[in-house]
C-alpha cells in the first residue's frame, strides 16, 4: 500500500489512534502536504460521505473517521504555517452558515489563510446572524467567509447577508463562501465576490481579493 493510500485507509476507517504516525511517514515519504491533504485526507471524507449516503456507514462512523482526519491535521497544520513566507496580508471574518455543524473544510481554509499571512478570526459553527454583524463590527475584517456543507442551511446565507446589509456593513468588504455543495452560480446568485472550491484556491482567492480592494 502506498503511503497515500495508508493515509485514505486511516481516515475511512476512522483510526484516529494510529493516523497520526501514518501521516509522518507520509511526510518522511516526501510526499506533498498538499496530496496528504487533497489525495488522501479529503478523498477519503467524500467516499465517507457517499458511504453514509448509501447506507454502507453511520453517524459515528463519519464522526471517527472526522476524528482521524482532525487529527491528522495536528500534525500537518505547524507545517503548513512554516511553509510559507508570513506577511500580514488582511483580516479575514469566517464561520460556518447557521444550522450547520461541519467544521473540518471551514478549519482547513483557515489553516490555509493564516499560512498565507492572514489574521482569521473564526466564529466557529451555527455562527448566528447576529455574530457575524458583531465580529465586523469589532475586527473590520477585509473578507468575510462563509462555510456551508449541508443544501438546507446554504439556503441561511441571504439571511446572513441582509443582516450584514441592514447593519451597514456590506460596503468595504469582500464577501466570500465555498462548501461541498456550493457553486460559482450559488454564489452569483446572491452576489458573493469571492467562490472557492477548496482550501488552496480559498487561500490564493483572498489574496488576489485583497491586492484588488488594496489597488
Ligand atoms: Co455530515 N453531511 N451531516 N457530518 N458530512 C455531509 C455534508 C453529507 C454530504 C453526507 C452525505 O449524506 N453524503 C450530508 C449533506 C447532504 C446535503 O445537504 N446535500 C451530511 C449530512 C446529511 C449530515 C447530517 C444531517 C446527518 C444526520 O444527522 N442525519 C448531520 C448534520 C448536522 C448539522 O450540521 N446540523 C451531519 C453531521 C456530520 C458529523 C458531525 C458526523 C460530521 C462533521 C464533523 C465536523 O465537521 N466536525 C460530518 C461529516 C464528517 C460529513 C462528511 C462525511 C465529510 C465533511 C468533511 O469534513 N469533508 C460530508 C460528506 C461530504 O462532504 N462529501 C457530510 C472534508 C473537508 C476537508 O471537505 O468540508 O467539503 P469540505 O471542505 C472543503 C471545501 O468544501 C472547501 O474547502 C475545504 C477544503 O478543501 N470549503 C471552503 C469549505 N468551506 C469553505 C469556505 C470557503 C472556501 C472553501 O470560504 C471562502
Amino acid at each position: 500500500m502506498s503511503s497515500i493510500e495508508a493515509v485514505y485507509e486511516a481516515v475511512l476507517k476512522g483510526n484516529y489512534k494510529e493516523i497520526q504516525d501514518i501521516v509522518k511517514s507520509a511526510i518522511n515519504n516526501n510526499i506533498s502536504l498538499e496530496d496528504i491533504i487533497n489525495k488522501g485526507l479529503s478523498a477519503a471524507m467524500v467516499e465517507v460521505g457517499d458511504k453514509f449516503a448509501t447506507g454502507e456507514l453511520y453517524m459515528p462512523d463519519m464522526l471517527l473517521s472526522a476524528k482521524a482526519m482532525k487529527t491528522a491535521m495536528e500534525v500537518i497544520k505547524p507545517l503548513l504555517k512554516g511553509s510559507e513566507h508570513i506577511s500580514e496580508k488582511g483580516t479575514i471574518v469566517i464561520g460556518t452558515v447557521k444550522g450547520d455543524l461541519h467544521d473540518i473544510g471551514k478549519n482547513l481554509v483557515i489553516t490555509m489563510a493564516e499560512g498565507q499571512g492572514f489574521k482569521v478570526i473564526d466564529l466557529g459553527i451555527d455562527v448566528d446572524y447576529q455574530k457575524f454583524v458583531d465580529a465586523i463590527r469589532q475586527y473590520k475584517p477585509d473578507i468575510v467567509a462563509f462555510s456551508g456543507l449541508l443544501t438546507t442551511t446554504l439556503a441561511n446565507i441571504p439571511n446572513h447577508i441582509k443582516a450584514i446589509e441592514e447593519a451597514g456593513l456590506r460596503r468595504g468588504i469582500v464577501l466570500a463562501v465555498g462548501g461541498a455543495p456550493v457553486t460559482r452560480h450559488f454564489a452569483d446568485m446572491y452576489g458573493i465576490e469571492l467562490y472557492a472550491p477548496d482550501a488552496s484556491s480559498a487561500a490564493k482567492e483572498f489574496v488576489a481579493a485583497v491586492s484588488a480592494k488594496k489597488a
